[in-house]
Formats: structure tokens, C-alpha cells, sequence
């Protein structure tokens, strides 16, 4: 799972990433948390079952905060978004082949009005245009593949279009789905120009899913646009934020002058904390208190309530909660909502879904079968032959 971090110039991206991804303990067999300076894990929230089961648990593919288990996922701090992206404008194709990886984006938009869509200062701007202007960027992107392939396409079947847009990460269903709601030509493809950009943003929706990222709360009168915000643009989700603070708060807790688990809304200030050092983290523990700083929260969403991820513990021996050699609880895998019990041996090891031949609920003890969906923090014990 890849979440991409975007937006226009001077709006808080890579403050935004640098807080997602800074966090104390490294992960050492974790495989992307160093390949690429914009490239880096953040780290999802979910209630660790240690806590109910009451034992200690010893993560080994993830981190435990206190009974909130972190679990990585793979963030792309975006090469900044211009106008004109879609044809190459800026660093326009830089900007679309991160993109393409990615599996959904968290949008950072100015909620101060501080920057204009190019990232410019400016008085006031607005933020719905902001969001729609990404939008459509993708969707003329992905309406210039279709009509560069379009001798290709014409008169023939959907699946054209599929190759077309292999490259793009929509898959044939996607593709298949996106036609039919909008009752497209299927058979002997004719579509209008209209048609082809309706169905490029039926596919943004479906494969590009946004979480608007509302950065700067911290900054006067911020907070109430976004209030503003969220009243007009009901479908969408928006999440108030301060990547700043975040920053700043995740900093201290490396520096060891606050004590700060990422999302939560009381830190400590400790110790060797100097004067400058408090009264900056005093200035911010208002709006912390009462709102949170939304980035883990804005995290959190993408990942639990738009991807529709749930977290899955396996184990080898569901009596003691614990692997082979007695750890226990050892990893979180954070797998699509649906997910069956044989499905999820596969996330495990292809060896192991290959010799399935049942599952055990941990916390029931119960035997389940191969087609057994899973639940947000079940404990499982594969069984292969
Ligand atoms: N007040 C405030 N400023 C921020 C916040 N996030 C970023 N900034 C400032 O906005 C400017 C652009 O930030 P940067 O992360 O480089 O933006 P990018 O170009 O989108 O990657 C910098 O001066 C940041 O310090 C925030 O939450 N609050
Ligand atoms: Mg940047």
C-alpha cells in the first residue's frame, strides 16, 4: 500500500510527510524505510490486542505505543503539483508517474489562504478551487491516455481500454465497473470527448481516492474556513490539520524534551526541555488538546475508512497468542475489508496458501474454513498441511 502526500508548491507537503514518517524506532525488517529521501514509512493506528488479552506483546514488523499498535505503510512525499501538470507543465510527468503508484492521496491544501494554486503568496485563496484543480488535473491526465490510444480503441471492446490504461493501476473490473455505471459503449467503443473525461473521473474516484489534508489550523481564522469547507463539500473527506505542529511535537519526542505518541492530544514536556523549548510547545498545546494536530488522524482515515483496511494478527500457536519462538504478537497486516482466512494465508507466505487447509479465530479458538471472512483485530492461526 502506497499513500501519496500532494499538492501545489508551499502548502505544507514535505513538512507533512517529515512528520508522518519521524518516528522514533526504526523498523529494521521493514523494506521501504530508507530507499528514497521522499519516500517513507508513516505508520497507521490500531488498537493492539494486547491490551484486552492482557499481555505483553513484542511487535515485530510494527511498533506498540502504549496498547495502539503502529503499523508501516508507505508514504511518497509527491513532486509538487502545478497547473498543467497533465501536460507535462512544472515537473508534470515527474508528478504523475508518483502518482500512478500510488493507492490513494492525501490532498495538503492552505486552509490559511495563505498560497495561491501555484503556491504563491496570496490573501485568501480558495480551497475548494484547490481541490478541484487536482482533481482535474488527474482526470485530463487520464482522458490524454485514452485519446493518445485512441486508433487503438475506437470500434473495439473496453478491454482497449484497459491496455491503455494498464500502466495507470486500474484494474480490467475497475475499468469494466467505471463503463457500466455510466452506461458507455462497451462492444464498439464511439465515445465523445465528454464521455471519455466522464469516465476518466469515474476512474480517478474509483483507483485515486483523495483525503484533503486542511494544513496551517494553527494559523488565524484557518480553522472556521475549514468548518466552511466541510459544510459545502459534504461528500468529501477533509481533515483539519497542522503538519507544523505535528513536526514539532515528534522533534521534541526524538529530542527527549516531550514525551509524544503520534495522534494523541496530551504530551509532557520533560525535563531537559529549555525555556525556548517549552514556551514553543506550550504555544501549541491549546489547539493540540482540543483538536489534535490531523495528521495521524488524516492517516488514519485514508487507510481505515477510504482504503477500508483492517489489521490482522497471525499466529502459530493461538493458545499463547504467539509465534514459534514464544513472541508474542508478533506482527499486524493490514489487509482489504473481505478478506478470507485463505486469502490472508497468502499475505503470509504463497507457500502457506498453497498447503491451507483451515484457520483458527485465536480469540474463540474456533476452527473456520477457507472462504471465513475476517474482522479488524482478529488473531489468526493459519493451518497448512
Ligand atoms: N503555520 C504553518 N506553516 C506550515 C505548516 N506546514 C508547513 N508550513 C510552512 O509552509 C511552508 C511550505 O512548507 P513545505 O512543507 O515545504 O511545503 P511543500 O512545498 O508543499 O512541500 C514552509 O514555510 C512551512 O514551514 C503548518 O501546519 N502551519
Ligand atoms: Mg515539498
Amino acid at each position: 500500500m502506497l499513500i501519496g502526500i500532494v499538492g501545489a508548491p508551499n502548502k505544507g507537503k514535505s513538512t507533512f510527510f517529515s512528520a508522518a514518517t519521524l518516528v522514533d524506532a526504526k523498523i529494521a525488517n521493514y523494506p521501504f524505510t530508507t530507499i528514497e529521501p521522499n519516500r517513507g514509512a508513516a505508520y497507521a493506528r490500531a488498537k493492539c490486542p494486547c491490551v484486552e488479552l492482557k499481555m505483553k506483546c513484542r511487535p515485530r514488523n510494527s511498533l506498540c505505543e502504549g496498547g495502539t499498535r503502529l503499523i508501516p505503510i508507505n508514504t511518497l512525499d509527491v513532486a509538487g503539483l502545478v497547473p498543467g501538470a497533465h501536460e507535462g507543465k512544472g515537473r508534470g510527468n515527474q508528478f504523475l508517474d508518483d502518482l500512478r503508484q500510488a493507492d490513494a492521496l492525501i490532498q495538503v491544501v492552505d486552509a490559511s489562504g495563505g498560497t495561491d494554486l501555484e503556491g504563491n503568496p496570496a490573501n485568501g485563496a480558495d480551497m475548494a478551487e484547490e481541490i478541484e484543480f487536482l482533481e482535474k488535473e488527474i482526470d485530463w491526465w487520464v482522458a490524454g491516455i485514452i485519446k493518445r490510444n485512441w486508433s487503438k480503441i475506437k470500434g473495439k471492446g473496453i478491454s482497449e481500454v484497459g491496455v491503455a490504461l494498464s500502466g495507470f493501476g486500474a484494474s480490467d473490473v475497475e475499468i469494466r465497473g467505471a463503463a457500466e455505471r455510466l452506461e458507455l459503449e462497451r462492444e464498439k467503443i464511439e465515445w465523445s470527448n465528454e464521455e471519455v473525461l466522464s469516465f476518466a473521473t469515474e476512474i480517478r474516484k474509483k483507483t485515486k481516492p483523495i483525503v484533503v489534508a486542511a494544513n496551517k489550523c494553527d494559523l488565524p481564522g484557518a480553522r472556521e474556513r475549514v468548518v466552511g469547507l466541510m459544510e459545502e463539500e459534504k461528500g468529501k473527506m477533509i481533515v483539519p490539520c497542522s503538519a507544523a505542529a505535528e513536526l514539532a511535537l515528534r522533534k521534541a519526542n526524538r529530542a527527549g524534551v516531550v514525551r509524544y505518541v503520534p495522534g494523541e492530544r496530551e504530551f509532557e514536556i520533560l525535563e531537559g526541555a529549555n525555556e525556548k523549548q517549552k514556551a514553543g510547545l506550550e504555544a501549541i498545546r491549546g489547539m493540540v488538546r482540543e483538536h489534535g494536530t490531523g495528521v495521524q488522524e488524516a492517516i488514519d482515515k485514508t487507510v481505515f475508512e477510504v482504503l477500508k483496511m483492517i489489521a490482522v494478527y497471525p499466529v502459530e500457536d493461538e493458545h499463547k497468542y504467539c509465534d514459534s519462538k514464544g513472541v508474542v504478537l508478533p506482527d499486524a497486516y493490514l489487509v482489504r475489508e473481505g478478506t478470507t482466512a485463505h486469502e490472508f494465508a497468502g499475505k503470509i507466505h504463497t507457500d502457506l496458501q498453497k498447503r491451507f487447509i483451515g484457520a483458527v479465530d485465536a480469540r474463540t479458538k474456533k476452527r473456520v474454513g477457507k472462504e471465513h471472512v475476517l474482522k479488524n483485530g482478529d488473531v489468526i492461526k493459519v493451518l497448512a498441511n
